[in-house]
């Protein structure tokens, strides 16, 4: 009887880390949530792991919009030992997670839409934003030649960013600016400065300036501001085109174009691969159109009613060569 008892013993000992504890994991986001696809889309891509993992529990930390806090907001998380993983999405949090994770050895990080390689407790997958503009920038140049009725002939598209950034300045306006000379040449690219990434009011005074100034067609890149973008540009019989969600749902006759970044499902493949003890921790991936995370909505019917089809033919032509290879866009050093 003791013998089996004992034998019981070893084989539960045996199994147990078999039935390792359940994840805790905790979601850190630069900003809010609401209004800003790129963190929803974060939150959800999590929230449905831990749905699908009994056990398992989530906690999504907003630390809002004042950056100076976030290292302090970021390390108070982490001090608490209490999460498996910390995951993330932004192009500046790879720093911070570099700077403080020495003082956690323990904890391991995702960070999505940022780029370090070569910490061992930190993962970064960052999108290939080159194509996402390039794409974008050429529906945009090809829509401000059009005959559509806001279209004008000043050759002028407008960028609204929340901030600059070495993703926007290396990735993402340089990438929009080649889409729109790709469509001519001779387009002038103006870009603004929002400061924030949550005023709608600046955001909206910054189109409808560009607007007036002979711009048709504007990509806001800034949160929550964007809806002032959007405003504005209803108002005034204008254009927009937008990256990370499907949005056209907020003006379906303004918003000709979206693409995306499927943000909660690479989200979710990368926090289930860390689960299964297959994430590549200290290495710095690069996802794009091949790989299906970001995508041009080329059948939403904004698109397909609002765009002519000589346009959407030309765009649909260049979305086929990036996701055959045969045009490729190589990421700099960030
Ligand atoms: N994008 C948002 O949609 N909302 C934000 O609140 C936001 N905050 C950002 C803060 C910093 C410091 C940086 C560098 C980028 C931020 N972004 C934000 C931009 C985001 O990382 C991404 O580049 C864009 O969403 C385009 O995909």
């Amino acid at each position: 009887m003791k013998r089996i008892m004992l034998l019981c013993i070893a084989v539960l000992a045996l199994a147990v880390p078999a039935f390792a504890k359940p994840p805790k994991i905790a979601v850190f986001i630069p900003g809010v949530r609401a209004g800003s696809p790129i963190y929803d889309g974060l939150a959800k891509g999590v929230e449905k792991l831990v749905a699908e993992t009994p056990g398992s529990s989530v906690k999504i930390y907003e630390a809002g919009f004042n950056q100076a806090e976030w290292e302090e907001k970021l390390t108070s998380l982490v001090a608490t030992g209490e999460y498996d993983y910390l995951v993330t999405s932004n192009p500046s949090l790879p720093d911070l997670i570099n700077k403080i994770s020495p003082a956690f050895p323990k904890q391991k990080f995702i960070c999505l839409d940022g780029q370090l390689a070569g910490n061992p407790n930190l993962y970064t997958v960052l999108y290939n934003q080159l194509e996402q503009g390039y794409v974008t920038g050429y529906l945009a140049g090809l829509i401000s030649m059009s005959s559509l009725p806001g279209a004008t002939p000043d050759k002028k598209v407008g960028l609204i960013i929340g901030q600059h950034y070495p993703v926007m300045d290396k990735l993402i306006a340089p990438g929009f600016e080649q889409g729109l000379k790709a469509a001519d040449p001779a387009f002038q690219l103006d870009t603004r400065v929002v400061g924030n990434w949550f005023d709608a009011t600046k955001a909206a005074e910054l189109a409808k300036s560009m607007f007036s100034s002979g711009v048709d067609i504007i990509l806001p890149i800034c949160g929550s501001a964007s809806q002032g973008v959007v405003k504005t540009a209803e108002d005034s019989g204008k254009y927009v085109v937008f990256f990370d969600g499907d949005e056209f749902a907020r003006a379906p006759k303004t918003i000709l174009g979206c693409t995306v970044l499927h943000q909660e499902e690479l989200t979710y493949t990368k926090l289930k691969a860390a689960l299964d003890g297959k994430l590549p921790f200290g290495s710095a991936e690069v996802v794009g159109m091949k790989d299906g995370y970001i995508e041009f909505l080329d059948k939403h019917p904004s698109y397909v009613q609002g765009v002519p089809s000589s346009v959407r033919a030309k765009v649909d032509a260049v979305v086929a060569q990036i996701k055959s290879g045969k045009m490729q866009f190589k990421v700099p050093t960030l």
